[in-house]
């Protein structure tokens, strides 16, 4: 079959942010963009040659072009096997899933995650390395840099290939698998859960559940496992059907987006459990009866009862959490004797910590969570978690949670979001805080003593990298706290997360609404960066 060898020119703006490129889809549209990305990361990636590539997305608007893309130009780069999920798809942790059963050398998957899609929406791509989780930053930084250089790329001459038949086809002399995008994943969740004690809940006839979808990538999934597998009702499975545009919504899990959801477990029959998931199924969203569980309490309460679930009977080596992720999980690290990580922002940095052994169970305040058995955040793995507890320990959400508080202590978290602000503003306001931290230590701010102030460097404690400039934290007496960053996966502008955590140890008072409980140092997070003189805003657009 015939090589093209294709003239290109770089292009400037593909540096990957937290999680992959996201552009709007124009962008990946323009002529040569999508290839150079992908040829870069062949070029960059020896190990492919002669490899095996997994190969999926979360079935937005643009996925099954840039399926054909990609296969042609792997084809052109010598790989000499692609495993594709039918239609193109595969949820994230799915791929994550296939390449390790497989011993792939890498995946690409299409996703922009929980930002929306369509025509004019967001498109993106994730190169994930051979243990399935996502490139480190060194990697990322190696396609960046050839990008940059890009003056063509390798593709083989073939008409599409269809990717809707499982089977095996030939692209030249590459072997093109489509394989069912759920069974091997759905295969792992039954080796790590008690499906039985699940199966017996679902059919006790008191406990009721929702899974919100979002008309993204885990409906098929979340049907086969949850309502074909452990038995529960059929349309368990709310906005089911995965949908080009996501049925004109965000795919964002949280209480702003998840709002249909969010009234089921409220007013005249609420019901028990719901959960929801995002665009590409590494997200979720835990509720109970009436009741919102935040993702760093999640965190804590999986970690603290790990040992319930067969998966992790014998216990848990350690724990992580992303920097701006409320201290819940150091509190249950603590009590177990084990060591709690303080990673950047982004899931590539839990990957050296799970490969090593140093922990099994990980997670992000933005509504990740995952464990050691992929290197992906994964949202259903959570439900499922979450299912595997209720049934185990006969309580509510809002029981485990009370009982959690009182034995650890509450830490009352809340982020806000000003989203799509100038990026020159963005940028100065971040300035004035690293310059305000320098000599932050010991100062009285309120009712607060500042104990440090600081601009995150982690250094990886197994390969001894060091990503630095990863967010301004503040630290308060007390267990409060204030963290600053800016966004790495936006696409207009720039986005200002402000990350609020208040810790309280007296049980009284661990049953105050969140908003009352966080309003002064709300307050205090505003005033330290000038939000409203920087950015002209006097409220965020998303609280979570
Ligand atoms: C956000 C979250 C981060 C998460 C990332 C990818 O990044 O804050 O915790 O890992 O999204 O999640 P940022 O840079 O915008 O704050 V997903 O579900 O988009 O793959
Ligand atoms: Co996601």
């Amino acid at each position: 079959m015939k090589i093209d060898q294709v003239q290109s020119h770089p292009f400037a703006d593909q540096r990957p942010g937290t999680s992959g490129l996201r552009k709007k889809v124009s962008a990946f549209q323009q002529p040569h963009y999508l290839e150079n990305f992908v040829q870069a990361i062949f070029e960059t990636q020896k190990d492919l040659q002669g490899g095996t590539l997994a190969l999926g997305g979360d079935g937005r608007y643009y996925n099954r072009e840039a399926v054909q893309i990609i296969l042609r130009l792997a084809a052109g780069n010598g790989v000499s096997r692609v495993l594709v999920g039918q239609g193109g798809l595969l949820s994230t942790p799915a791929a994550s899933c296939v390449i390790r059963k497989y011993a792939a050398q890498g995946g690409i998957i299409l996703s922009a995650s929980h930002n929306p899609g369509g025509p004019d929406k967001d498109f993106g791509i994730k190169f994930n390395v051979a243990n399935g989780g996502p490139a480190p930053e060194k990697v990322t930084q190696d396609i960046y840099d050839r990008t940059l250089l890009m003056s063509g790329y390798r593709q083989v001459e073939a008409p599409d290939i269809d990717i809707d038949t499982i089977g095996l086809n030939m692209l030249g002399e590459m072997q093109v698998e489509v394989i069912d995008p759920i069974v091997d994943y759905a295969h792992l969740m039954r080796e790590i859960f008690d499906f039985d004690a699940i199966h017996q809940l679902f059919n006790s006839g008191i406990f009721q559940m929702r899974f919100d979808a979002m008309h993204a990538i885990t409906g098929p999934y979340a049907v086969e496992i949850l309502e074909r597998m452990l038995g529960a009702e059929p349309g368990t499975v709310i906005n089911g059907i995965p949908k080009e545009d996501f049925g004109g919504g965000h795919p964002d899990p949280n209480l702003a987006h998840a709002q249909e959801l969010v009234e089921l477990t409220q007013g005249f029959d609420p019901v028990d459990f719901a959960a929801a998931s995002d665009g590409d199924g590494d997200r979720n969203m835990i509720l109970g009866k009436n009741f919102y569980v935040t993702p760093s309490d999640s965190l804590a309460v999986l970690a603290a009862n790990a040992h319930l679930i067969p998966g992790y009977r014998s216990g848990i080596p350690g724990i992580a959490r992303s920097m701006p992720t409320s201290q819940a999980a150091d509190r249950v690290a603590e009590k177990l004797g084990i060591e709690c990580y303080e990673t950047p922002t982004g899931w590539k940095f839990f990957g050296n910590l799970l490969d090593a052994g140093k922990i099994a169970v990980c997670g992000e305040e933005s509504f990740g969570t995952g464990s050691d058995h992929v290197r992906e955040k994964d949202g259903l793995w959570a439900v499922l978690a979450w299912l595997n507890l209720l049934a185990v320990k006969q309580q509510s959400v809002s029981q485990i949670l009370n009982d959690h508080w009182q034995q650890f202590g509450r830490n009352y978290y809340t982020r806000h979001d000003y989203e799509g602000i100038d990026s020159n503003a963005a940028e100065a306001l971040m300035a004035n805080l690293r310059r305000l931290v320098l000599d932050i230590k010991g100062k009285r701010l309120g009712r607060y003593r500042v104990e440090y102030g600081d601009d995150f460097s982690y250094t990886d404690p197994v390969d001894n990298s060091v990503s630095a400039n990863q967010g301004i934290r503040i630290g308060l007496s007390g267990g409060s706290r204030i963290v600053y960053r800016l966004s790495g996966t936006g696409t207009v502008g720039a986005t200002l997360r402000i990350y609020l955590e208040s810790f309280e140890p007296d049980p009284e008072k661990q049953n105050q609404e969140t908003a009352a409980v966080m309003a002064p140092l709300v307050a205090l997070g505003r005033e330290l960066a000038n939000v409203e003189k920087h950015t002209g805003r006097t409220e965020p657009d998303v609280i979570t």
